[in-house]
């Protein structure tokens, strides 16, 4: 199998902000220095250089050369580069390149909600569709699923929240990092100066309660929110307190089936230490949001929060099954310090409580800047970095010198991480050996702590070092290939889902514009990857085939990072 890569100048297929870096990649055997040329959409030359030789990049083994054109500042619509005979994609340079990514990846929440009706009105009728789990046949809806863990006879109300990804499971961990990444776009915009808060307000994304008064990002967050509430162990039952781990089908459905014609059983899998600390943490988080638009809920959350912690220190060692992987993922994590870490956190800023400071200055973690934000990118079983990226930013009752501490922690792994995408042929943050499932995601949760780093200190090379991860997402990779639907001219969009299966079914449709693929996995864990990329490096062991879950999938833990991400970059063009 060869990849179709098409031109081997490689450049970010939707633009450059008119202030930003500009950098691309050119992939050649040459090894001397190449001419570039830089031409407006009337193909008139508007700049030339030389590219850098920068040899064999270990990460796509292909032989690179870099280029920069970042003097130009001039915005428009239809720039090329061109070395040699070869020409790269179509880019803009402008300040307004990502307002749209960011309504769109905050679009595929309500996209993928379960237990609502998707309304034409909100997404067009080609991502219209019936409510899912609703309790109408074939579904059995989640509003009564049955305990499935030895002496549990109860049912849950599980309805609402967000389907996991291109399967209908309903996990509490990668929900509870999701949520968390959404809300803390959110709050981002309260606490960094220059980011706006207004794209994300009422009125602002598609999602029925859009008018209700209460910020938009906040209604959607609140529909995950109530869902990760409802995972909880009943009062009365033997560990009450405790979440759930995880809600789905008895055997996985085959592609493509809408969620309203899954005819599976839903089962309700045991509780774990880690699922109930994400409901401690997201609850925590959105208790302090929460507040001001609707105190009665602020309150629920937040004593759901306090009982979810207490529940998780009485029964800190309830690890999900690594082998419970019939009918959607194990989710299994054996590792809670960091979880522990993260929901003390967001208790401790919600609350400024002695137990929460306790917690957080005595765990192993705190001051470690590599444990809370380990080089490979944080992600749903690495989580202690939520909770340092809220007590660098978030006011709360540290003293300024554990503040301070706390945002030295945040800019050393940030540098780290500038030097890392500085040695990189294709700029990303993120080394050859961290090509792991969700690949892009971890980049993307990179970006997250160098934006962050770029919010606390105003330093350029942070800001450039995102926009350089950006670029590697939206084309200049080594595979030419923009990895988030509608974007780019070459763009992901056969990614692994049930209902945007057009690759299978074209009635079906593709996936929703600013859905990001999981992307590159050198693990070849699906049987498509062990057919087709055998022997393949590290960078390049993707293909945007429906059937390739193990590099092709969307999830609501990817996305939401793409959502932060996006905001973020839409705040720096100016809005
Ligand atoms: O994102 C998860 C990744 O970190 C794991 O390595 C992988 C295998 O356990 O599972 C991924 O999550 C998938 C989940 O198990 C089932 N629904 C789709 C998720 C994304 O592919």
């Amino acid at each position: 199998y060869e990849p179709d890569t098409g031109s081997p100048v490689r450049v970010n297929q939707v633009g450059y902000l008119t202030e930003g870096p500009k950098r691309g990649t050119f992939v050649t055997e040459a090894t001397e220095a190449q001419t570039w040329t830089l031409s407006d959409a009337a193909g008139t030359e508007v700049a030339t250089g030389d590219t850098t030789p920068l040899g064999v990049d270990p990460s796509s083994e292909q032989h690179v050369h870099g280029f920069d054109f970042g003097e130009v500042s001039t915005p428009g619509e239809g720039y090329t580069v061109t070395i040699g005979e070869e020409t790269s994609e179509p880019f803009a340079i402008g300040d307004d390149l990502y307002a749209e990514l960011r309504s769109d990846a905050l679009a595929y929440f309500y996209h993928n909600r379960s237990g609502i009706e998707i309304d034409a009105e909100l997404v067009g009728e080609e991502y219209a569709r019936p409510a899912g789990h609703v309790n109408a046949a074939p579904n059995q809806g989640d509003d009564g699923v049955p305990c499935w863990q030895d002496g549990c006879d109860y049912t849950l109300d599980a309805a609402g929240g967000w389907y996991d990804a291109g399967d209908h499971g309903k996990y509490v961990v990668n929900g509870g990092i999701a949520v968390a990444q959404l809300l803390s776009s959110y709050e981002r915009t309260l606490t960094t100066e220059g980011a706006d808060g207004a794209p994300l307000g009422d009125g602002a994304l598609a999602v029925p309660e859009r008018g209700n008064g209460v910020p938009d990002i906040l209604d959607e967050a609140r529909w995950q929110l109530e869902f990760l509430l409802s995972m909880r162990v009943p009062a009365g039952e033997e560990l009450a307190g405790m979440a759930h781990h995880k809600l789905h089908d008895a055997a996985w459905t085959a592609l493509p089936t809408l969620p309203h014609e899954d005819d599976q059983p839903r089962e309700l899998h045991p509780v774990s230490t880690a699922a109930t600390l994400n409901v401690a943490a997201a609850a925590a988080q959105g208790a302090r949001l929460f507040e001001e638009h609707d105190p009665a809920f602020a309150a629920e959350l937040l004593a759901a929060a306090e009982s979810s912690y207490a529940a998780a220190v009485a029964n800190p060692e309830l690890l999900a099954d690594p082998n419970d992987g019939v009918g959607g993922g194990a989710y299994s994590d054996a590792k809670l310090t960091d979880e522990f870490y993260w929901a003390a956190a967001e208790l401790f800023v919600t609350t400024g409580a002695d137990e929460y400071r306790a917690a957080v200055l005595g765990s192993e973690l705190h001051g470690d800047t590599e444990a809370l934000f380990p080089a490979g990118g944080f992600s749903w079983g690495e989580t202690a970095a939520l909770g340092g990226l809220s007590l660098a930013t978030v006011p709360n009752a540290l003293t300024e010198a554990e503040l301070a501490q706390v945002r030295g922690t945040v800019t050393e792994a940030a540098d780290g991480l500038v030097e890392l995408a500085g040695g990189e042929a294709y700029g990303v943050p993120l080394g050859v050996d961290s090509y792991v499932w969700g690949s892009n995601s971890q980049v993307l949760n990179n970006m997250v702590v160098l934006a962050t780093a770029h919010d606390l200190t105003g330093e350029s090379a942070y800001r450039d070092a995102v926009l350089g991860g950006l670029d590697y997402l939206l084309g200049r990779n080594p595979l030419n290939l923009s990895y988030v639907t509608g974007y780019g001219e070459r763009d992901a969009h056969n990614q692994h889902h049930r209902f945007w299966a057009n690759q299978l079914d074209p009635s079906l449709p593709n996936p929703a514009p600013g859905s990001v693929a999981g992307g590159p996995n050198s693990e070849l864990q699906d049987p498509i990857a062990e057919d087709l990329l055998v022997g393949c490096a590290p960078a390049m062991c993707y293909v945007d085939h429906i059937e390739s879950y193990a590099t092709n999938e969307i999830t609501i833990n990817w996305n939401a990072p793409l959502a932060w991400i996006a905001s973020y970059a839409d705040d720096l063009g100016g809005g």
